[in-house]
């Protein structure tokens, strides 16, 4: 458990500094859109990591994504690992 408080705090900061960036959205919703967003991420990351390795590799985005192509993994995986992480996640174009 100590795992996930440390991945949940740099989350939020991570968040945060994304919050940042996008001031206009916070302006918008404030608080509601940061939990909201953390959530979303969240969520959908542990959806997609199935192995529970708090990585999420392009079988299991793949898997998880019907529709989506390798390119699309490529595209955010930053560090070019093979594996998309909280981090890239959270990097990702809307
Ligand atoms: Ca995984
Ligand atoms: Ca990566």
């Amino acid at each position: 458990m100590d795992d996930n408080q440390d991945g949940k705090q740099s989350f939020d900061e991570l968040v945060e500094a994304d919050m940042r960036e996008h001031h206009d959205l916070k302006d918008e919703a404030g608080g509601f859109f940061e939990e909201h967003m953390h959530n979303q991420y969240h969520d959908e990351f542990e959806r997609l990591d199935v192995n529970k390795d708090e990585k999420v590799s392009k079988d299991e985005f793949l898997t998880g994504s019907p529709g989506s192509r390798e390119a699309d993994f490529q595209k955010h995986d930053f560090n070019n690992d093979g594996q998309h992480t909280l981090d890239e996640m959270l990097s990702l174009e809307r």
